[in-house]
């Protein structure tokens, strides 16, 4: 029989979500009287606002007509491509540099393509956890040696170095994930330190690939929403983005990645030109119905409704964030961003997160499932109904006892 692929071998456990959902499907199997509420995966709850919906509505209506019907989009429709440079990036970008996805999470996934096995990965340390499966699936993160994979630079990002990584740790001519608003700690880099990133980035030969999956959470104006609001990024840099958070297509699923036609490999060839190529042979593009959806949330009423929904999530944050002050939990994040990082010095996240279920039958997510320098934490999402949220801040209380 043909054998197994060693890097789907190698990887280390399961993924993180499906594993806290087996752990709620287990303790509802014990309690079926408990009444769960899940602050744990970043899922948004929220139905899509009425313009925006509208734009869905119609893109299907579309299709249904003959001056309306469109087949593959490969790249993505034009239209939307012209206003993604225009809305995020002033017009800095033609066309063909932005290219249209079904998400974020599967263009990181396809986006390693362009490194291959042999790549020096980097990740802040904790991270979303799909850029070292991901780096583990595609051959380049090595072996697990008991606390994390070989091949993988860890950059801590802690309490202690205010969530920004120590940049002489950069590896040469690799890869670095970033991202900001950071999942899970909240915390989002300044213009100073995104300015230092990319100096250290184009000096060190290093592609970043930056995701802004959570850019419109940000409402601080002095913050950046976009790694490419900083000179030199466009040499050095790789951003993704997505529909999901900020529009409430999570099932909908629409993002986009930005690919500078100035960023070249080590042997002056084209990343841009290579990652046309990747999506035309493996990916035929996303649903022309998500598209029509994404060109209403970025028009003028799109942008107020996605400014509304974040708004509405990022109370949600508030009140998380409140109750466990109230508790004297120290926690981060929270503030432009939907989640909120809190610390249980001395614990073992896991146990944390059983304590949680068990004590307020509430889900959330253990901090070291982001990797090592996330245990002791917990990631609280503000990704719920808010009478939901409420009564799960109400029963935050009984883990004083
Ligand atoms: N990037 C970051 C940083 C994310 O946190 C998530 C979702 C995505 C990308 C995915 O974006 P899509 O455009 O929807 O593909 N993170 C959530 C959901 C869990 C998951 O497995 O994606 C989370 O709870 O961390």
């Amino acid at each position: 029989m043909i054998t197994r692929n060693p890097c789907i071998a190698n990887i280390k456990a399961g993924y993180l979500f499906p594993e806290i959902a087996r752990r709620r499907r287990e303790f509802t199997t014990a309690h079926p009287d408990a009444k769960i509420i899940s602050l744990g995966v970043g899922n948004t709850t929220e139905p899509i606002l009425p313009h925006i919906g509208w734009g869905l509505v119609e893109g299907a209506r579309q299709l249904a007509t003959p001056e309306g019907y469109s087949g593959y989009q490969d790249e993505g429709l034009l239209s939307l491509r012209k206003r993604i440079s225009r809305v995020f990036y002033k017009e800095d970008f033609d066309a063909d540099e932005v290219f249209i996805s079904d998400g974020a999470k599967c263009d990181i996934g396809r986006l390693q393509l362009l490194f291959g096995a042999g790549a020096k990965v980097a990740v802040q340390d904790p991270s979303y956890p799909v850029y070292v499966d991901g780096s583990v699936l595609s051959g380049a993160a090595g072996r697990w040696n008991g606390t994390g994979y070989a091949g993988i630079t860890y950059l801590p990002c802690t309490a202690e170095n205010n969530y920004f990584p120590d940049l002489a740790a950069l590896p040469e001519h690799g890869l670095l994930y970033f991202c900001s608003p950071n999942n899970p700690t909240g915390a989002v880099a300044t213009r100073g330190q995104l300015e230092a990133l990319v100096k250290g980035a184009n000096a060190k030969g290093l592609v970043i690939i930056f995701d802004a999956a959570y850019s419109e959470y940000i409402r601080d104006p002095a913050l950046p929403k976009s790694i490419f609001e900083i000179e030199g990024a466009k040499t050095c840099a790789i951003e993704v983005n997505s529909f999901s958070k900020p529009a409430g297509f999570t099932g909908v699923r629409l993002g986009w990645t930005v690919v500078p036609k100035d960023l070249k490999y080590a042997g002056g060839e084209s990343v841009n030109a290579d990652w046309a190529r990747i999506c035309g042979t493996i990916f035929n593009g996303a649903s022309n119905i998500a598209q029509a959806g994404g060109l209403a949330a970025l028009d003028d009423e799109g942008l107020l409704e996605i400014r509304q929904l974040c708004d509405f999530y990022l109370g949600n944050a508030k009140l998380i964030r409140t109750a466990l002050c109230d508790l004297g939990i120290a926690c981060v994040g929270g503030e432009n961003s939907p989640y909120v990082w809190a610390r249980f010095p001395g614990r073992d996240s896991w146990d944390v997160f059983a304590e949680i279920l068990e004590k307020c039958h509430v889900v959330t997510t253990p901090g070291s499932g982001f990797g090592p320098a996330g245990q002791s934490f917990i990631r609280f999402s503000a990704f719920g109904h808010r009478l939901d949220v409420e009564e799960a801040c109400k029963r935050l209380a009984s883990l004083k006892s």
